[in-house]
Order: C-alpha cells, then structure tokens, then sequence
C-alpha cells in the first residue's frame, strides 16, 4: 500500500464506542444509502446483513473527509465487499441500481409503511404483508385484530410521522416536569435519547427520572402520568412495571417505563398579520390546538443512573456496540443497570458515565460523539 499511504488507510478502532461519532459527518449521501440497504436487510429478517451495511454506514461516519473516488475505497476498515460495492458504484454513477431497486420495492415500501405505526414491529409488519396488508388503508379490515397500542398508533399516525422538534421536546419536558415536581419536588428528570446527542428532530421524545431517596420514585411514575391525563395531556399511554432477574442479561432492560402518546398544546397562539379580518373555512374541521408526540418516561433507581443514562442517550448502534464490546473484549455484561465482570462475578457501581467507561477501559465519549 505505497500509493494508498493516504487519509483513508488511518486506523479506525473496530468497536464504535472506540471512537468519535459526531451528529454530522462529511459522507451524508452513502451513508443514507448503506442504512436503506441495512433497513431492508432487517425487514427481510437478515440480522447479519442488517449489521454489516449498519458498520459501514457508522464507519463512514467518522470519516473525517468526503469520499470522492472509488480507489479510496479499497482500505476502508470493517466495510464489507457489498458495502464497498455499494459506495464504489454511488461515486461512480451517483447512485446504486440495488439501493434503487429497494426503495421501489413493494415489500420495503410496505414494511417501512407499517413499522412505523407506533406498536408494531418488523415481525407483526411482515406477517400483515403475507397476508396481503400493504397499506394503512388495508388496516381497517384487521382492526378487530390490533393491540389498543396499534390503534393509537394508528389514528395518530400522521402526526406521529411528523418529526419533533427540539422546541416541542422541551415543551414537552415541562409538561412532564410538571406533573412529576407536583408530587415530588426535587425530582431529576433528564431528556436522554437523540435530543441529549444533540439531535434537532426525533421520532420521539425520551426522560429518564431518579431520586436519590429510592421511596420518593414509588408509585410517581403512574400519579404523574395520571396526573397528566386528567389534564387531557395523554392520548395514550401504557405502564411497563419495573421488573426483575435482569442483573446479568445484556439485551433486557427491566426499568418502570411508560411509553405514551402526549397531546402537546401547540406554542403560544401565533398573532396572524391579518387577525381580525375574515377567513374563508375552506375545510370545516375546527383547527386542533395540539400535535400528538411519542413520549417514553423511564423510572431508574438512583444507584443505577448512571448505567440508565448511557443506555437510554444511545444511538442504538452505540449501545449495541459498547454491549458487544464489553463481551467480547472484557468480559463484562452491560444493560441500562449496571456492569457484571463474568470472570470475577463482581458487579461495577458508578455515579457517572465517565466512570463506567473508565471501568471498560475506553476513552470517554461525550453524548455528542455517540452518534455511531
Ligand atoms: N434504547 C435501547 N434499547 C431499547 C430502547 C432504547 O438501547 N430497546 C436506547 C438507544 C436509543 C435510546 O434508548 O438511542 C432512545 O431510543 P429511541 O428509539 O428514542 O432512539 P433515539 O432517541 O436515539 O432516536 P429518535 O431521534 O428517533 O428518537
Ligand atoms: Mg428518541
């Protein structure tokens, strides 16, 4: 590699929580189309394909440079040839005739369609498509059938695809610290998910809740949802108890959640230029003052925050690989409770997420880097 001494040959620590992924990088166009391709990797139920396009993807998000030629390609680390093909051919020709070919096809445009119902998952969507479901439409003759998560996910699904804003995410965040300070004053409550990473937009807004004094958390979850309910705040909502046998699983979380559905009162009434004269109502359907918004509210005891924090500020691919990481190269069991050193059979207490990643040996990333 004489020729290729170049910037692409740096090394590029293989876990993604080895390095630096910031929300913004310098190869947006292949890396959209290596999540498509992984996105219709894991509607076809292919996990190892789904993770191979989703490392290239994360890799070339830390690329510190545009890719510009085919020839820089060739000593990318952890691309795989198909990935590498991919990318050849979009600097090429602009485009990639299996990226094309995918996002036309019947069963991805369904699928991306129906997983993004609140509620329902790859395997329910894939299951509705062998029985001939294609579109939202065609739910209306199973709806007999759907979860009552479903149906909500469902009559506010055109909301629901509607991306939240960083200014509707703190909203947000004062209903939410409102109802739970009325019962508990000095309550923490931490916006986590993409908007602690730095994000603009989600699909969703995610807080997570502690206290150090454990017997202030009990039963506050449910009096505040309860609370914000009676207000009409809530369209919908579902409580998942705090579960146990845990401790030593990488893939569960056992944390009190509530996954809800909010109706966010739109920010204050906006003064039209032209208030006062009248309006012709071409639809007459009143104007709704509100926007419905995924919220997910978790309940961690305070001796497990930090470990709560690292898990719920992700991205997904972040934690997966710190998972994998802590595994496969330390021996350690991670999830959003804590750290349990297989070998040693010892679990790890921490008060920060510094300390956590000092435990794993890994060089601290702040949220805005976890952006894998
Ligand atoms: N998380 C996880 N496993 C789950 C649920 C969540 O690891 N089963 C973590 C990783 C996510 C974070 O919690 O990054 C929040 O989940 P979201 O699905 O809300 O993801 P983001 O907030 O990152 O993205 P978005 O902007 O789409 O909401
Ligand atoms: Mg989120």
């Amino acid at each position: 590699s004489s020729v290729s001494s170049d910037k692409a040959t740096q090394e590029t620590p293989s876990y993604a929580c080895q390095r630096r992924t910031p929300l913004h990088h310098h190869n947006k166009e292949i890396v959209d189309a290596l999540q498509i391709l992984a996105l219709s990797a894991s509607f076809q139920g292919s996990e190892a394909r789904y993770l191979g396009f989703t490392r290239a993807a994360s890799v070339l998000k830390c690329l510190p440079f545009t890719l510009q030629s085919a020839e820089e390609v060739k000593d990318l680390q952890f691309c795989g040839g198909h990935s590498k093909t991919v990318i050849q051919e979009i600097l090429e020709d602009r485009v990639c005739r299996e990226v094309e070919m995918v996002k036309n096809s019947e069963h991805y445009q369904s699928m991306k369609v129906l997983t993004g119902i609140f509620g329902v998952g790859i395997r329910t969507a894939d299951k509705w498509y062998r029985d001939g479901i294609r579109s939202l439409s065609d739910l209306n003759e199973i709806e007999g059938k759907l979860t009552g998560e479903q149906k909500a996910g469902l009559l506010h699904y055109t909301d629901l695809q509607q991306p939240v804003t960083r200014d509707e995410a703190e909203r947000v965040e004062q209903l939410v610290k409102g109802a739970l300070q009325s019962f508990v004053p000095d309550v923490q409550v931490t916006m986590t998910g993409g908007f602690r990473r730095g994000k603009q937009e989600g699909h969703d807004v995610d807080f997570l809740i502690t206290h150090p004094n454990e017997e202030a958390l009990n039963g506050l979850l449910r009096k505040a949802v309860a609370w914000l309910d009676s207000k009409g705040s809530i369209l919908y909502h579902h409580i998942k108890g705090r579960s146990h046998n845990f401790a030593r699983s990488s893939t569960m979380d056992g944390h009190e959640t509530c996954y809800a559905i909010f109706a966010l009162p739109n920010a204050c009434p906006e003064k039209s230029p032209d208030a006062g004269t009248i309006q012709p109502d071409l639809d007459k359907s009143p104007p709704r003052n509100w926007k419905a918004v995924r919220v997910d509210l978790v309940v961690a005891p305070y001796s497990e925050y930090s470990y709560a924090l690292l898990g719920w500020t992700g991205s997904k691919h972040f934690e997966r690989e710190l998972r994998r990481f802590s595994l496969q190269v330390k021996k350690m069991s991670l999830n959003s409770h804590g750290l349990f050193d297989i070998e040693k059979k010892c679990h790890y207490p921490a008060t920060s997420e510094e300390e956590i990643f000092a435990h794993l040996g890994l060089l601290y990333l702040t949220p805005s880097e976890r952006n894998a």
